[in-house]
């Protein structure tokens, strides 16, 4: 594929006025009719062709003004159409046929067939799948559609919008036509049929309109879509107290289907799920996944209006709709929970995920200028980054600066094909603020790092804190400036209040934030009467990393004592990496591995605090994992050192804590009836981080086998087994307990997936040939992506020290999966692969195994533009 550049965009010659689409479906000769009405647009050449894209498309007619077009009018070459001597005024219709294979379209891009349903997936390009088109999301129209479809395997038609109408149509068939009144680009374009189960509700607009619900779903799983259809009510409800949006078609539909690339898609009016997202009961589904459906029926809600209303004039413009919309749906689930624990799960994602990212090859802007696959920018830059940008306008402005920004957005750009300047512009305009520099965050990649010093003059009454940022290189990028960096901090005195400064010189503070704008910048605090300790990057107002060297017990009276309870998290953190990161080098060098007994009595100190809630001691209790150590210490990493370094220090906590471990175990069993709201669930998740910590402590299988027993709900269950698995792999009762789950879940895919996660995790040397050996189970399945995901990509993105086998075999295991995954499923392929971003900062015998691997891959023949662009940009 070619590089497609920012700064070639320009608007099409053509306005596409209306498209009407009829789909004769078939399992393999499916026949897609479009009927396009055009006109030139003002100023465009005279003699400018149409040029619509297509990809791997078998058309077999095309009409002009419904009379067939003279041979010498057209071209059909590399995917794309080209029709000339086109009218210079005056609306003219074109007509294509085309031809679809759903049974052979394994990418899972335009139109297939997962068990025997008919669905689409068309952002960011498979409508060129289907047909002819303008694909490209600047271009918006109103669709009408027509589906005819065998009545018995068919009884369900649908696509976006309103239903209009559907009767017999001889031979079995029947029809239905739909029509969407909401202009949209193709990419938002779905049509699904097939024979599904349906749950149905309504909800009652705030101006009084009532709108039907449906989600659909495999017959005989319509009480595990209960709790999605609670989600959405409550997304339509906070969308219009929130952000004052309100829903504007009279039926909302989500389907479940089994094979999906993405999570999910916001498709107007017809939301298309990865059923992983929409069933949940308390057999089968733990506490993260109901908050992850409640995550994401939220967001693809939400994208109605950041998204659809509003879309995106390029790709370019991504995280206009992602980066806000990941905002948003953080906002809601932190409405709906614990803000602080949510905001300490969201943080950790974003390190573990996004960080890596932004530290190594495929590191990018959250608004990129260059690409070369589109599908490759959906990434955890895009996403997260981009909400983390969205919050941070959100802190500079405040609250209400921020909302006034949001109406004006909603209002001057309903309807249109936006970017990320004019969705900037909007809170500029609202709040007479100058947002130029800190639009650098949508231009700049890599994490910055902000290295701050202190000092305290008693005499004087002075508090001096110095920062200097940088911004580390990024491919294409090695020269940076110096960035807006909105941090929320407060200084802390020794009796627990918090010192009111009398003036701070030095930066401009608006509230409880500090704004850093320049490379190096001393800030002046006066009028403190004692030494404070200074919390910093409170509820992590800016993702960045902080190099601040404090006091050990400057950071354990943060732990304790800070108001803001991400606060309290972080600085425990702080206190726990410098330490694991030691012990890692220990581990590394054969030496003594050395910890802190300050870390594991402040851990063990607020585990036991009872006025705080269990899931935030929950969190605590997680240390930081292997793959954070891996990037606190930054290269030359040793996947196993850092492990048994990490091991050491759980091994000292869990001694020195063990009598709170077991009467927190026993304290926080949840019996009687499961509820997935936020506080059962935290107190299940302090539970089994006790029972984690008591089975090193003991050394013995045995209560993970009998919590195994005795679980009543899968969080429970599969904690259970995940602590049997990863710390007795070898234990008959962990055999029997693996055993017993399968022949309990066979039939049951997405539990079935966390039987392989759970044993492709298992770490250490071994886990390859247990993860080859469960490929030949009979339960694996190569063509649906969430078990490839659930098997090969838990293995790659979350086994370290079984996947980074210092013989290199985990790396030639990978590069063989992914040639074989690739001609099938090139995004499914490009996706996994990306768990070897960080191979650079391997020790040098795995790294030079990992860029081995990456040549076998880059040397594979018939690579997809996916594959090829993410290893080519992993080498470079
Ligand atoms: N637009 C792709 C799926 C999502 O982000 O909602
Ligand atoms: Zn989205």
């Amino acid at each position: 594929g070619r590089i497609i550049n920012l700064a070639d965009y320009r608007p099409t010659d053509f306005v596409l006025e209306r498209v009407d689409l009829t789909f004769e479906l078939d399992p393999t000769e499916t026949k897609c009719t479009s009927r396009m009405l055009f006109h030139r647009r003002e100023g465009a050449a005279t003699d400018a062709p149409l040029v619509l894209d297509g990809d791997e498309l078998n058309m077999t007619g095309l009409l002009y003004d419904g009379m067939p077009m003279e041979a010498e009018r057209f071209t059909e070459e590399d995917d794309v159409l080209t029709i000339r001597e086109l009218p210079e005024t005056g609306s003219f219709e074109i007509t294509v046929d085309t031809v679809i294979n759903p049974e052979a379209n394994t990418q899972l891009m335009g139109l297939y067939r997962t068990n025997g349903i008919y669905c689409t997936q068309c952002e960011a390009e498979g409508f060129r799948r289907i047909t002819y088109f303008y694909d490209r999301p600047d271009v918006l129209c109103v669709y009408t559609v027509n589906i005819i479809a065998d009545k018995e395997s068919c009884p369900l038609l649908l696509s976006n919008g309103n239903f209009l109408g559907g009767a017999g149509y001889g031979e079995g068939k029947h029809f239905a036509a739909w029509f969407d009144p909401h202009p949209k680009p193709s990419y938002l374009f779905a049509l699904v049929a097939g024979d599904l189960g349906v749950v149905e509700d309504s909800f009652t607009t705030m101006s009084g309109r009532e709108v039907v619900l449906k989600i659909y779903v495999e017959h005989g799983k319509e009480p595990r879509a209960a709790y999605a259809m609670d989600a959405l009510k409550r997304s339509m409800k906070w969308d219009e107290d929130v952000f004052g949006r309100e829903y504007d078609l009279d039926i909302f539909m989500i389907v479940a289907v089994s094979d999906f690339n993405m999570g999910a898609m916001e498709n107007k009016g017809l939301n298309v799920f990865n059923d992983k997202y929409v069933l949940a009961d308390p057999d089968t589904a733990t506490d993260a996944d109901y908050a992850n459906i409640e995550a994401i029926i939220a967001h693809e809600y939400f994208h109605n209006w950041t998204g659809n209303r509003i879309t995106c004039r390029d790709w370019f413009q991504l995280c206009l709709k992602e980066g806000l919309t990941v905002y948003r749906d953080h906002e809601f689930s932190a409405d709906q929970r614990s803000r602080a624990v949510k905001r300490i799960a969201e943080v950790r994602h974003l390190k573990s995920e996004q960080f890596p990212e932004d530290a190594g090859p495929l590191a990018h802007p959250v608004r990129p200028t260059k690409y070369r696959e589109i599908n490759n920018f959906y990434t955890t830059t895009v996403y997260e980054k981009g909400s983390e940008v969205t919050r941070m306008i959100a802190t500079i402005l405040g609250a209400e600066l921020f909302k006034q920004g949001m109406d004006l957005y909603f209002e001057r750009h309903d309807g249109d094909a936006a970017t990320i300047e004019d969705f900037v512009k909007c809170f500029e305009d609202a709040s007479g603020r100058d947002l130029s520099q800190f639009s650098l965050w949508y231009h700049q990649a890599g994490t910055p790092l902000v290295t701050v010093s202190s000092a305290f003059d008693q005499a004087k009454g002075v508090f001096t804190l110095s920062f200097e940022q940088m911004v580390p290189p990024t491919p294409g990028q090695s020269a940076k400036e110096p960035m807006h960096i909105p941090l929320r901090f407060g200084l802390l005195l020794a009796d627990g209040t918090e010192a009111q400064p009398r003036a701070i010189e030095g930066a401009e503070v608006t509230g409880d934030v500090l704004h850093l704008t320049k490379r190096q910048q001393t800030v002046t605090f006066s009028g403190i009467p004692t030494r404070p300790v200074v919390t910093l990057n409170r509820g992590f107002s800016a993702p960045i990393n902080l190099h601040f060297e404090q006091p050990l017990a400057d950071l354990a009276h943060v732990a304790r004592h800070d108001s803001d309870f991400f606060a309290r998290w972080q600085a425990l953190n702080d206190i726990a990496l410098p330490n694991l990161v030691e012990a890692a080098r220990g581990a590394r060098n054969a030496g003594e591995i050395a910890v802190d007994p300050l870390l594991a009595d402040t851990l063990i100190a607020v585990a036991g605090d009872e006025t705080l809630e269990p899931a935030f001691r929950a969190q605590i209790l997680a240390l930081p994992s292997e793959a954070d150590v891996a990037r606190e210490h930054g290269g030359n990493n040793d996947p196993d050192a850092i492990r048994a370094g990490r091991e050491a220090v759980l091994e000292v906590v869990a001694h020195k804590g063990a009598e709170l471990f077991a009467a927190l175990f026993d304290r926080n069993h949840t019996r009687g009836g499961f509820t997935p709201d936020a506080a059962s669930a935290g107190k299940r998740a302090l539970r089994n981080a006790a029972l984690g910590y008591l089975a090193i402590a003991e050394g013995r299988p045995d209560r993970a086998a009998k919590a195994f027993e005795t679980a009543d709900n899968m969080t429970d269950l599969s904690a259970a087994l995940t602590v049997l698995a990863h710390r007795f792999p070898d234990a008959p009762q962990t055999a029997e307990a693996l055993e017993a789950f399968r022949a309990r879940f066979a039939d049951n895919a997405l539990v079935i997936d966390k039987w392989f996660s759970i044993q492709s995790t298992i770490p250490g040397y071994g886990a390859l040939d247990r993860v080859r050996a469960l490929m030949e189970s009979p339960l694996f399945n190569r063509s649906n992506p969430n078990r490839v995901r659930a098997l090969v990509g838990t293995f790659a993105f979350s086994n370290p020290t079984g996947f980074n086998r210092a013989d290199g075999a985990g790396y030639r295991f990978l590069a063989e999966q992914i040639l074989e995954i690739d001609p099938k499923n090139p995004q499914l392929a490009a996706r996994i692969l990306t768990s070897m971003r960080s191979w650079r900062a391997l020790e040098d015998v795995r790294s030079d195994h990992a860029r081995n691997a990456l040549r076998t891959i880059a040397a594979g023949e018939k690579l997809s533009s996916d594959v090829s662009d993410i290893v080519e940009r992993m080498l470079k």
